[in-house]
């Protein structure tokens, strides 16, 4: 490690101190005494803080029930683990409840400390981990939901994407290497053409790109092989001019209360095999000289501001120790963004996969006992997460697709809502969590049900609730994005929304922006149904008047 990492502690934010006087990871040996000693005798910066290196999160609101967050590389688990995750639910009664994360991943709440022990071998035993998941961590690193199932993507990233994450967890163990980051991490890495991972939202992304090959390319730099330092498989030189695949990289997109940016071209390309090289160089270079004094300033792209991308980039090559690829001339991203909802045929003949909705996201046991024997009986025992909280089951024969659009849990999670409903995303809010200036996903859902029955709308449109400035339900991505705020009426102070719009996904992605500010949450319907009239080709249903 290195200067900035040890420089003095006079000069760190809060956070460093407590990560230099112990690593957050070492709470891994400690599993057994807090459960033990209990809560409210444990350590406080160990309960409130060093426990998310373990995917365990003291909650204020409901505290002595703790928020779990699990790592689910593609967003892919199989029903074995779903099962595990269920039965961990099941025992806290009404208090258990899920989530479908925005970042494709899993998190359980009313988990009590005394039971991690048991939590933890559980996990164990069916390949979970939930290591590194939060704090200043790679999180969970997202990839197309339907990889290996798009008859239309170019690359597979499955496998990469477990690779990354292997790499940044030691086999989803714990790595001392990536357990003091200056701040978290999100990596983001798609081989289809839609974009479905917002790549333009994360520190680091991969999208798909074709470079011409002249007899070089990649790391080699003209030489006949070479090698990286991660992957010692020498890649043999191209001989005729032809299109070979990899990655563009995007570097430093990230939402905080305090900036937002997209991710910029590093322009870098990479072909697959070097993929976890070049995430093993970014993240040195980050923990090694992202700045530590102010955590408001932490994030990739506050680095890449104070050198340039020039010199990032050097920085980047110096760690890989060869130069990279510049940019391809155009990455493949040419389709609008999908959403899953529904039947699509795989490119698997025979097979489909069906995409089911879930409303902001919320799960119960009961129904992840079902996600897992739905997935069992009609698919290969597989279920993908999707970054708009929602699920698909892939590999259903055209045989047995008429019987699963029968079964009762589509009557919750369905694969036809309706177009208002289908595009709604919601953080977590104030319910579970203690930054929330608002309630987000009880009251989207009241709200988006209102709205369904005062309007016609032809096409979904896409509203994404956040409690907080943090942006966890990235407003910045959708057609009307409401962030959290205090906001007054009749001179007092009320639950309110800043209106964010604009949003782009998918093919040319771009952030949307602040168009009103501070609107009351008891007066927002009326603004809401104006705007998807106005903007979104809705009208108002024959019967209702307003
Ligand atoms: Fe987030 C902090 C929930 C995706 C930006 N986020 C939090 C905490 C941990 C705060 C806390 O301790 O209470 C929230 C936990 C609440 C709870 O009980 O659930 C929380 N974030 C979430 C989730 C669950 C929202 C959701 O409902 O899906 C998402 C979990 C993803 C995962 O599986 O890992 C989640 N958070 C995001 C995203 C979206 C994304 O990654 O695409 C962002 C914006 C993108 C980004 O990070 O650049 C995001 N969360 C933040 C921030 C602002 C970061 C910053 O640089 O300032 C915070 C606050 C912080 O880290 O200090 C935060
Ligand atoms: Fe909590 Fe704010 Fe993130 Fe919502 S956006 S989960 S309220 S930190």
């Amino acid at each position: 490690m290195t200067d900035k990492v040890s420089t003095s502690t006079a000069s760190l934010n809060k956070f460093e101190k407590f990560k230099a006087e112990k690593d957050g990871l070492s709470v891994k040996a400690e599993i057994e005494k807090f459960a033990s000693l209990g809560w409210e005798a444990m350590d406080e910066t160990d309960r409130d803080h060093r426990l998310k290196w373990v995917g365990v999160f003291f909650r204020p609101v409901t505290p002595g029930k703790f928020m779990m967050r699990l790592r689910m590389p593609n967003g892919i688990i199989t029903s074995d683990q779903m099962r595990v995750l269920a039965e961990v639910l099941q025992r806290y009664g009404d208090d258990g409840s899920a989530d479908i994360t925005t970042r494709q991943n899993i998190q359980l709440r009313g988990i009590r400390i005394e039971d991690l022990p048991d939590i933890f071998e559980k996990f164990h035993s069916v390949g979970l981990t939930s290591v590194q998941s939060g704090m200043d961590n790679v999180r969970n690193i997202t990839g197309d939901p339907v990889a290996g199932l798009d008859a239309e993507e170019l690359f597979d990233t499955r496998e990469l994407v477990q690779q990354i994450q292997d790499m940044v967890t030691n086999n989803g163990e714990g790595n001392p290497e990536f357990t003091n980051l200056p701040r978290k991490f999100n990596i983001a890495i798609t081989g289809g053409r839609d974009n479905s991972v917002h790549a333009e939202i994360n520190d680091l992304a991969f999208v798909p790109a074709f470079k011409e090959d002249n007899g070089q390319w990649a790391m080699g730099n003209g030489e006949e092989t070479v090698t990286t330092s991660s992957s010692p498989t020498p890649h043999s030189l191209l001989t005729t001019p032809q299109k070979r695949f990899g990655f563009n990289i995007l570097v430093g997109g990230f939402f905080s209360a305090k900036r937002c940016e997209a991710a910029i071209p590093l322009n870098a390309w990479v072909p697959p095999e070097d993929v976890v090289a070049v995430c093993r160089a970014v993240l040195e270079v980050f923990r090694d000289n992202g700045s530590r004094a102010n955590r408001l300033k932490s994030r990739l792209m506050w680095l890449i501001d104070e050198w340039g991308i020039e010199k990032f980039r050097d920085e980047v090559e110096r760690k890989l120790g060869t130069p990279l690829p510049s940019a391809a001339a155009k990455d493949e991203i040419d389709w609008e963004k999908r959403d899953h909802i529904g039947v699509h045929k795989q490119k698997q003949p025979g097979l489909n996969y069906v995409g089911l909705h879930v409303p902001v996201g919320r799960l119960y046991a009961e129904d992840m006992f079902d996600m897992a024997r739905l997935a069992e009986v009609y698919g290969s025992g597989e279920i993908r997460l999707t970054v708009e909280e929602n699920f698909i089951i892939p590999d259903v024969s055209d045989s047995r697709l008429e019987t699963l659009l029968t079964e009762p849990l589509l009557e919750k999670f369905s694969v036809n809502p309706a177009p208002l409903t289908r595009a709604l995303v919601s953080c977590t809010g104030a319910q579970f969590c203690n930054f929330a200036l608002i309630e987000t996903k009880n009251r989207a859902l009241a709200m988006i049900k209102e709205l369904e029955m005062e309007l016609e709308v032809t096409h979904p449109v896409r509203i994404h609730w956040t409690g907080c400035p943090n942006s966890c339900g990235q407003p910045q991505v959708a057609d009307i994005g409401l962030m959290g705020t205090k906001a007054r009426k009749n001179g007092k102070a009320v639950e309110g929304v800043d209106i964010y719009m604009g949003g782009k996904v998918g093919k040319d992605a771009h952030l949307g922006s602040c168009v009103a500010k501070g609107i009351p949450c008891e007066d927002l319907l009326p603004v809401l149904r104006e705007l998807i009239i106005e903007h979104f080709d809705a009208r108002l249903r024959e019967a209702v008047t307003v």
